[in-house]
């Protein structure tokens, strides 16, 4: 059965689509139109109660939040591999990233290009702090884990790369080579294109 992408290409979809690039996934895009408010329509509701893209539907199964469909392709695309094994030394710091990226760096970006001063304790971050976490566990790199990609550049990444294609830079240069490499893969994200 083929999966089906809850999709537009001015969203976070192109996130998750990415993902199912790198995977080698065949998959169906459902074109959602945020004009026509689609996303909050009950037959959409009832994939994503958020009423947000991206989502995912594999047969039964529904997934939403980008950070679980990665997480999910990776499982069910073993021989992608896009994630340590369960069970692997290096399993407990890709769990972390995935969520790092979503739970911490994500708002702290959303702050800094909102200009929001660094917000009092609300379980994240400030920007700054969050590029000194990413660089410290980009290490030598090319990847986070080394010389292998994986589901985890794929969140951490995309923040770093949507941020890019509005212009804007970390004013990291390690950072920025990160994405710079991310750029070069021939399946990387892309915004605006259906
Ligand atoms: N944390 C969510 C964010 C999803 C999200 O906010 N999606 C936006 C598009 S980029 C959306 O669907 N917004 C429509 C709305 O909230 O009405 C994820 O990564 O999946």
């Amino acid at each position: 059965m083929t999966l089906k992408l809850y999709f537009n290409p001015q969203s976070r979809a192109t996130i998750a689509r990415w993902m199912l690039d790198e995977a080698g996934a065949d998959y169906e895009i459902v074109p959602i139109d945020f004009k026509t408010r689609e996303n909050k329509s009950p037959g959409f509701l009832q994939v994503n109660p958020a009423g947000k893209l991206p989502a995912l539907v594999d047969g039964q199964a529904r997934i939403y939040e980008n950070a679980a469909i990665c997480l999910y392709v990776a499982e069910k695309f073993p021989q992608a591999r896009l994630a340590p094994s369960p069970g692997s030394p290096e399993r407990g710091r890709f769990l972390s990233l995935m969520v790092y990226s979503t739970s911490q760096l994500e708002p702290a970006m959303g702050d800094s290009l909102l200009k929001i001063p660094r917000p009092a304790a609300r379980g994240w971050t400030d920007y700054e702090e969050a590029k000194d976490v990413v660089e410290r566990e980009l290490g030598f790199g090319p990847y986070l884990f080394g010389a292998r990609f994986s589901a985890a550049d794929v969140m951490i990444g995309s923040m770093f790369i949507w941020q890019r294609l509005f212009g804007r830079h970390t004013g990291r240069p390690k950072l920025e080579a990160y994405v710079d490499r991310l750029m070069a893969r021939p399946k990387c994200m892309t915004m605006g294109k259906a």
